[in-house]
């Protein structure tokens, strides 16, 4: 009882890659799954399963059958993160003792210690808008600059100041033009790529450069030491394997350094974003989410780094809700452990060897999961029923899902809070359509907003 996956039509050497627009890799994928189902394949540079059901993400969230594997997409991530926890392979020994010294380094206390960190670069972003009332400003640009500062100073106490300057800091520049780059190069065929000697050289050279800024982060460190930075560079220079005693090498901790700048800053910056979006969509939502953080902010006599960030639990719904609607990182990919193989759910068999990418945005549209309100915009849904298993994956799955999700979540979750408690926002746009920015993450495009201090203040 197998059933062949179902494909689209392959057209001679090139496969099935005219299927995908790669502008709109995300878009394109979403299109097939519901042409063709819960699962199908393509053979893109290599055969590649799409996966889109609760049923089956639910198998291939089992631990014991399948484990993390790196896209093609990440696989170029690894040029410039290395070793990195997010790139590492499954069973690379460095992600194991990274992973054993840093997950305490993201816990809750440890993240609780980081609010006032995290709180000063909101309150800059705050003043910037302040001064910037009823100027229309693009979310993304707002928010990059709010989660690359954050990022910044709560992990090595280095300053972007990013609401300081025109321009983003040009590390900021290295990093987009490189997972750009990296992003296409996913894409192209080898002999192609072989002989774009500029391009290459200037990813050669930006490599280069992203490296030498973290080097010299750890350099001044490490000349300077600070006992007292309760950052995640002293946990990574000073902790050891509780297992092992082993502590990380110098190259290690430059990939964790680039790791934690890539992932830490475009995902949340993207979250941000898209809640935005929805809170102004959502007039409603945004009503219930302003009273809130009015009563916590009074709870904590308007301190900020009194505020208890765990009693904001409806603006908690309202980034999970949006996560679920427009999951920032928008896929992982998954192959079986077994030499057999496994057999998915419908009699579908996947090889050793053969990757898996769960579409995390029909995952979390599945009406058999979600009911039939699925596309509606409705935080109250985390707050009520609890949710059926591994339908909601936003921070993917198991041992190599997102470390950073309590902290992406406590940035996000106060940047909501006081946003709403100090603004009235609007669309600079009423009109405005939701449009998607894709490289290795998504973000909302050309979305612009205008904020102004609350009117219903003195
Ligand atoms: Mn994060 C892994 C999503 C914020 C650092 N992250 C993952 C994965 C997803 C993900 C999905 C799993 C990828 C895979 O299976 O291939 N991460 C997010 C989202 C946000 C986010 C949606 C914000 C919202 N992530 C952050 C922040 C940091 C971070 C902030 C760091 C400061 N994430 C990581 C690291 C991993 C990861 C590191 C790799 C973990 C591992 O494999 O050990």
């Amino acid at each position: 009882t197998r059933t062949a996956i179902p494909q689209p039509p392959e057209r001679l050497l090139v496969g099935n890659l005219l299927d995908i627009d790669r502008q709109e890799a995300i878009q394109s994928l979403r299109r097939l799954a519901h042409l063709y189902g819960p699962i199908f394949q393509l053979r893109l540079i290599k055969l590649v399963c799409f996966a889109s059901s609760r049923v089956i993400v639910n198998q291939l969230c089992d631990e014991n059958k399948f484990e993390k594997m790196l896209s093609s997409a990440l696989v170029q991530v690894r040029s410039f993160a290395g070793d990195g926890l997010f790139t590492a392979y499954t069973g690379e020994h460095n992600w194991d003792l990274a992973h054993r010294i840093l997950v305490p380094a993201f816990g809750p206390l440890a993240i609780k210690k980081m609010q006032p960190m995290m709180m000063e670069i909101i309150s800059q972003m705050l003043l910037f808008w302040e001064h910037h009332a009823g100027q229309p400003f693009e979310a993304a640009d707002q928010y990059t600059r709010l989660t690359f500062d954050t990022i910044g100073w709560c992990a090595f106490r280095y300053r972007f100041n990013s609401y300081h300057t025109e321009k983003m800091h040009p590390f900021i520049n290295i990093m987009v033009d490189l997972l750009l780059e990296s992003g296409n190069r996913g894409h192209r065929p080898g002999l192609i790529q072989a002989l774009m000697f500029n391009s290459e050289l200037k990813y050669q050279e930006n490599i280069k450069e992203l490296h030498r800024q973290c080097d010299e982060i750890v350099a001044a460190r490490k000349r300077d030491p600070d006992p007292d930075a309760h950052d995640l560079l002293n946990n990574m220079l000073l902790d050891k394997d509780p297992k092992t005693g082993e502590k990380l090498s110098d190259e290690n901790i430059r990939n964790q350094m680039v790791t934690f700048l890539i992932a830490g800053h475009e995902t949340t910056s993207g979250l941000l974003s898209f809640a935005t979006y929805y809170l102004l969509k959502n007039p409603r939502v945004l009503i219930k989410a302003r009273e809130e953080a009015d009563k916590v902010l009074a709870e904590a006599g308007g301190n900020l780094n009194h505020m208890n960030s765990a009693s904001l639990v409806y603006i908690d719904a309202i980034c999970k809700e949006t996560l679920r609607l427009q999951p920032t990182a928008p896929a992982f990919t998954v192959t079986p452990k077994s030499k057999e193989g496994e057999i998915l759910p419908g009699g579908y068999e996947i090889p050793h060897g053969q990757g898996v990418t769960v579409l995390l945005h029909e995952l979390q549209r599945d009406p058999e999961a979600w009911g039939e309100d699925v596309n509606d915009f409705r935080p109250e849904r985390f707050l009520e029923a609890p949710i059926p298993k591994n339908a909601w994956k936003p921070f993917g799955n198991g041992a190599r899902g997102c470390i950073g999700r309590g902290f992406a979540m406590q940035e996000a979750v106060l940047a909501i809070a006081l946003i709403v408690n100090r603004f009235d926002l609007e669309m600079a746009n009423p009109s405005y359509d939701l449009g998607i920015k894709q490289t290795l993450t998504i973000k909302p495009k050309d979305f612009f907003i205008v904020a102004r201090p609350r009117k219903d203040r003195h």
